[in-house]
């Protein structure tokens, strides 16, 4: 260990879908990388947000809910917690005051009975309810686990973010860097282009619909200034009636996910995006592990 080594580690964030365990993540990080919406399992695959100041290099992994398994698509994602367990030197619980505590967040606490480092349960959404209404679920959480330490957050603002990379860096290990100083995530542009074409499908298709989209980018091409980065993604659905409803009435449903994706890859990127989409069907590929694979959600075989 060096004398000049930061503060660091990894830190898993973990929770039921929809506590607000990706907008943590962008809030911790005050850039948007993990894409969030009022519905549950949108994030799919772990992705790491590098925090970084003058201590210390905090490496979050935002990772899909928690949830009981349906398909293949769901063991692909609960692996993808598994993983980043094992790899992490702490973790953060996140549970929605709103609701207190549900048989899901239990179902959480089950997968960190395993967990031996130290774990923060994140009481979240904070700005929805009165503080009167904390003390009684902070009480239940310490008898439930009284090895664990609370925190509380209201993510969407900001408020109490900051305190949990504090408390973080009282635990974390002085260790090299996990991550060169200037990145932001383990994920590429490319891979977040796509995420945020699958946000506005989350965010603009109604029902069932978005959990049967998937998204890949094609090609993106980064030109010289002043030119724009051109991006060309297909996005797969179930079926065939699921295509005629993205695309919409005269190609407009279509053009609105599109615009709306453009913008957001737009402030990513901090430059002009030409963005190109397409709809494909592709039968029933959230069952289907070859399938799965090629969209880079690939279940390892048991
Ligand atoms: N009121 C409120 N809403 C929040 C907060 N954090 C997240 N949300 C909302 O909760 C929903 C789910 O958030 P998301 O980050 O996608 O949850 P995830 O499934 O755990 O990643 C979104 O509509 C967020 O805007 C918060 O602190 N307060
Ligand atoms: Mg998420």
């Amino acid at each position: 260990m060096g004398d000049q080594d930061l503060i660091c580690g990894a830190v898993a964030v973990l929770g039921r879908p929809n506590v607000g365990k990706s907008t943590f993540l962008n809030s911790v990080l005050q850039t948007k990388i993990a894409i969030v919406s009022p519905r549950p399992q949108t994030t799919r695959g772990s992705m790491a947000g590098i925090f970084q100041d003058d201590e210390a290099q905090i490496v979050f992994y935002d990772t899909p809910g928690i949830h009981q398994p349906k398909n293949k698509l769901s063991q692909f994602m609960l692996r993808q917690v598994e993983e980043v367990l094992a790899g992490s030197e702490a973790a953060l619980f996140l549970v929605d005051v709103r609701e207190g505590l549900t048989e899901e967040d239990y179902l959480v606490a089950e997968w960190l009975q395993k967990f031996k480092s130290p774990v923060f349960v994140v009481l979240n959404k904070i700005d929805g309810v009165l503080d009167d209404k904390l003390a009684p679920l902070e009480e239940k959480i310490k008898t439930e686990w009284p090895q664990w330490s609370i925190l509380r957050t209201a993510a969407i603002s900001g408020r109490g973010v900051p305190e949990v990379a504090a408390e973080l860096k009282k635990i974390l290990p002085r260790q090299p860097l996990l991550f060169p100083a200037d990145e932001l995530t383990d994920k590429t542009m490319r891979d977040i282009a796509g995420e945020m074409v699958r946000e506005q499908c989350f965010l603009q298709l109604k029902e069932e619909i978005p959990y049967g989209v998937a998204v890949l980018i094609d090609s993106f091409e980064e030109k010289e200034l002043p030119a724009p980065v051109v991006i060309k993604a297909t996005i797969f659905v179930e079926k065939d009636s699921q295509k005629g409803i993205i695309i919409g009435a005269g190609g407009n449903q279509l053009k609105l996910i599109g615009s709306a994706s453009r913008v957001e890859i737009e402030k990513l990127l901090d430059r002009k995006v030409f963005l190109e989409l397409w709809v494909k069907v592709l039968k029933n590929w959230r069952k289907d592990e070859d399938v799965l694979k090629r969209l880079g959600y690939s279940v390892p075989r048991k």
